[in-house]
């Protein structure tokens, strides 16, 4: 075998998406390497995250940056990385990036592929080494190949990814994504430079004891939600809050529970984007059982209008999502 220790610890993120390319006898592989495109430059980011920490301490980080630059932000170092790995790659013709302004039309009129991405969020723990994320969402370009992009290649409904994923740089790092076919999770090993698979067709507990929410933002918060978050705790919920969309959906999806990012009274839209949040975890989220609405809607049936707008996300374990659903059909 080409790698026999990979083989003996288990099954590695690259022969796992072969082993799933083998059932689609004519696809063309792209999905896959654009796939295996993300992996690698989450790798990287990984690496530059786990450093950190080290970039100010004179000497301790090895090496002078090579550009005589100045140390560049994290965000904008996992924007760069990112679509640099997407831009090499050739798969993908359009980029949407938290990061950027408009869309990146990569001028690629064969890419089949369009991404929706948020390179690195959880921007208040980024500096203070706390977990962060990175999430993206993967469509198949409407307009026929060959020609320029167009409004509705990018403006894509959530529920028509092809796949989606996050990484969490967590005290592991992790990568999962589904391509509509279950969930399933990836583990780093630093060392032997691999992803392997750890989680399985992950399913979300049909309910759960956590409920995950800014509760900073009570003043605002509609009579609704107050009254869901008095009723978790009631219930004896607890209450779970890192300010890191991916690792607190993370472990909601595993543990059974509810994030809610709801529409304030100063921000009637909430916080949370649509295109590059919301979507690839509510596609995920229905993939493992569980669910996400905007409070009146399914987050993957909202027609998006522009690129950065926001969108209200109640998403988590099914009966909490239904409960909250049916409290705030009681109280409008
Ligand atoms: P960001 O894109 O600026 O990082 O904002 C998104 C983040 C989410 O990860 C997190 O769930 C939320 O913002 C936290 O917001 P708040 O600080 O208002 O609680
Ligand atoms: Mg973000």
């Amino acid at each position: 075998d080409d790698n026999v220790l990979a083989y003996a610890v288990g099954t590695t993120l690259d022969r796992f998406i072969k082993s799933k390319q083998a059932d689609f006898p004519f696809a063309t592989g792209e999905l896959s390497q654009l796939l295996r495109d993300i992996a690698l430059a989450a790798k990287i980011v990984s690496r530059e995250i786990s450093r950190a920490g080290l970039v100010n301490v004179a000497g301790a980080y090895g090496h002078t940056n090579v550009q005589g630059e100045e140390q560049q932000k994290l965000d904008v170092i996992a924007n760069i990385r990112f679509t640099r790995a997407l831009t090499k790659g050739g798969e993908v013709c359009a980029i949407v990036s938290e990061e950027e302004d408009e869309v990146i039309d990569l001028q690629n009129s064969r890419g089949k592929y369009v991404v929706a991405i948020d390179p690195l969020d959880g921007s208040s723990n980024i500096d203070v080494n706390v977990s962060i994320g990175t999430i993206f969402s993967i469509y198949r370009r409407v307009t026929p190949i060959g020609y320029p992009i167009q409004e509705e290649d990018v403006l894509q409904q959530g529920k028509q990814q092809v796949a989606a994923g996050y990484v969490l740089y967590g005290s592991s790092t992790m990568l999962v994504y589904t391509t509509g076919f279950g969930v399933y999770g990836f583990t780093y090993e630093r060392s032997l430079g691999e992803f392997f698979l750890s989680h399985p067709d992950i399913k979300a507990p049909v309910d759960g004891h956590i409920y995950t929410i800014n509760e900073g933002l009570q003043p605002y918060l509609e009579d609704d939600v107050l009254e869901y978050v008095a009723h978790c705790k009631q219930k004896g919920a607890s209450a779970r809050y890192i300010g890191s969309l991916v690792a607190d959906f993370h472990r909601n999806m595993l543990k059974g529970g509810i994030y809610l990012y709801p529409g304030t009274k100063k921000a009637p839209l909430g916080k949370i984007r649509l295109m590059y949040e919301a979507n690839a975890l509510a596609f995920i989220a229905e993939q493992a059982g569980a669910k996400a609405t905007n409070g009146k809607n399914r987050i993957l049936d909202i027609v998006p209008t522009s690129l950065h707008q926001r969108t209200p996300l109640f998403i988590g374990s099914e009966k909490m999502i239904e409960e909250l659903g049916s409290l705030m059909k009681q109280i409008k």
